[in-house]
């Protein structure tokens, strides 16, 4: 069995939607993030870059939600949570999956989660370059409906996390962000990511 090491709220949330909506055969293990867990040798031993997600495989450990995410998708292929149409089309998704761990979380990460938190103006120049990424995908990178187009894909669930932050934080105004705030609720009425927040402890927001 699968087992998905996370912690709620959390960007590895984008990798519990995938194996609940892909319906796979796993379990999660909470990492206490403010308790230092991740930073514990029983972690480590894990993840030893000591951050959540860690997806326990029976061929050994994946990090980095975009793999889980194509690890999931891919294992799955009933669940249709990729376009596997074209080499194009799917390497779209992964560039698109890249573009949120790579670009929009470290973006957003600073903007709320810096330590010691930012103040004045470094605040408010962090805030401007997430919003800047954000901006991207609500302009160019978001194809809609749904992430990817017309078919919900693991993109969209991983999209879901960091809007959420964002809307969170009382910085993802809906006048100037309809299609991430609209998105937002579609994926939070989803009843594979209803059972992941129930499961987290969470609720949508
Ligand atoms: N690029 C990684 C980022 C992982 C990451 O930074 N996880 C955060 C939570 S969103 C974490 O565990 N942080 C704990 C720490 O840095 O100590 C991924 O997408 O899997």
């Amino acid at each position: 069995m699968l087992k998905l090491y996370y912690s709620p709220g959390a960007c590895a949330m984008a990798s519990h939607i995938a194996l609940e909506e892909a319906g796979a055969d796993y379990e999660i293990v909470k990492i206490d993030l403010r308790a230092r867990q991740q930073k514990t040798p029983e972690y480590l031993a894990i993840n030893p870059a000591g951050v959540t997600p860690a997806l326990a495989t029976e061929q050994g450990v994946l990090t980095e939600n975009a793999a889980i995410l194509t690890f999931v998708a891919q294992t799955h292929p009933e669940a249709k949570l990729a376009d596997t149409s074209s080499a194009f089309a799917f390497a779209r998704m992964l560039a698109f999956n890249s573009f949120l761990g790579a670009s929009l979380h470290p973006a957003v990460g600073r903007a709320l989660f810096a330590k010691p938190p930012l103040e004045s103006e470094a605040k408010e120049a962090a805030l401007e370059a997430a919003l800047v990424k954000y901006r991207l995908v609500e302009d160019h990178l978001f194809q809609g409906p749904w992430a990817m187009g017309e078919a919900y894909t693991v993109s969209d669930g991983y999209l879901s996390v960091f809007t959420r932050w964002g809307r969170q934080a009382g910085f993802l105004d809906k006048e100037r962000f309809p299609k991430l705030n609209d998105h937002l609720d579609r994926v939070q009425a989803r009843p594979a990511v209803q059972a992941v927040l129930a499961a987290e402890g969470l609720s949508a927001v």
